[in-house]
């Protein structure tokens, strides 16, 4: 990541099939207005968030400092809006000497925007982001059909090691 922040804390990125409209950032708090839960949609339920509840929720993940990296590219032209975003979350962890542990969360590409690399481009940032603030380790739950797509990133199936979990 050779290319430097300007004064909006944007990074100007230019994919071969578009004109040089997209910027990568970190989330903002007016992204309500640019479409970010329609985004989110395209991954999962996202219920009814109103701009009130985003605010809370946006403030309450700024106050917990150092937890929440979330990573967005904005489509400049022909409308702006938000067309990708990941989410790295830090976890504060006793063991390891009071070590850190990242997972990469909620990682979504508007469907108009993939094959483009964007997906790659916020892998690849939150990985390394991971990396540079200390994680011991980093991870991520996936479906199967998505396995290949995050190994380029380094990420493996561990054997031996499965991911539980139960729904309320
Ligand atoms: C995927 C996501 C996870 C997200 C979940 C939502 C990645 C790498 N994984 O597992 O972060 O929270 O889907 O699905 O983006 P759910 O609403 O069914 O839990």
């Amino acid at each position: 990541f050779a290319k430097t922040l300007n004064e909006r804390g944007e990074i100007s990125i230019s994919p071969a099939t578009s004109e040089d409209s997209l910027v990568l950032r970190a989330l903002r708090r007016s992204d309500y207005h640019l479409e970010y839960m329609e985004l989110l949609s395209q991954l999962t339920v996202v219920g009814a968030v109103t701009q009130d509840m985003f605010e809370k929720r946006f403030d309450s993940m700024r106050r917990a400092e150092g937890s929440y990296y979330t990573i967005v590219i904005e489509e400049k032209l022909p409308k702006r809006r938000i067309v990708g975003s990941a989410t790295l979350v830090i976890e504060q962890k006793f063991i390891r000497a009071t070590a850190l542990r990242g997972r990469v969360e909620d990682v979504v590409v508007h469907r108009d925007r993939r094959g483009q690399d964007l997906g790659k481009l916020l892998m690849e940032v939150a990985t390394v982001l991971s990396k540079s603030l200390g994680c011991y380790k980093v991870s991520l739950e996936c479906k199967d059909r998505l396995v290949e797509f995050y190994s380029q990133f380094g990420y493996q199936v561990d054997p031996g090691n499965n991911y539980m979990m139960q729904r309320f």
